[in-house]
């Protein structure tokens, strides 16, 4: 029995080697790097799902994107972060049902922790605030007023953000 089971770990074993084998013997397409992040993604946070081919949306609403994004990408009612200057670089798209249950975006969450290079507020009436810690700790870094952006931040606020929440205008 006991040298089934080696036998059988053994079969198993060397179908791990093929399937790598196999795997870099063919050039691996650009996006599966990309997969390969979203997976350890996925795994380091219960709830979240992989909502497009480069995008997970956590369980507190926020969608983050995996690859390099534009302007364009910040849906309308969302607050947008770009991981680079002129709203480049990866995305952190905060929709705005977000505001209706005053939740805290803690950025480290989402792998997004100290990178916000430029942002959006594509909303007409939610206020977003970002905040030097966790949890809303440690005071504003900066506010973002309803269609109001910024392609770049003053070198104090760069890759300083650490948490977002926001309200709504009444
Ligand atoms: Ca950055």
């Amino acid at each position: 029995m006991k040298r089934r089971l080696a036998a059988l770990m053994a079969t198993f074993a060397a179908g791990l080697v093929m399937v790598g084998g196999a795997g870099t013997a063919v050039a691996a397409p650009a996006g599966d790097a990309t997969q390969v992040r979203i997976d350890a993604i996925l795994d380091a946070h219960p709830g979240a799902v992989q909502t497009g081919r480069t995008r997970v949306t956590f369980s507190n609403g926020v969608v983050l994107g995996l690859t390099s994004a534009g302007e364009s990408d910040c849906p309308a009612d969302a607050m947008c972060l770009w991981d680079d200057q002129t709203y480049t670089g990866q995305i952190e798209i905060i929709y705005s049902y977000v505001c209706d249950y005053a939740l805290t975006i803690n950025l480290k969450d989402t792998g997004f922790n100290d990178r916000a290079s430029s942002w959006k507020n594509n909303t007409t009436r939610r206020v977003g605030t970002t905040y030097w810690d966790y949890d809303a700790r440690g005071g504003v870094v900066w506010r973002m007023y309803p269609m109001q952006k910024a392609p770049t931040l003053p070198k104090e606020f760069n890759d300083e953000a650490s948490a977002v929440n926001c309200y709504n205008l009444s």
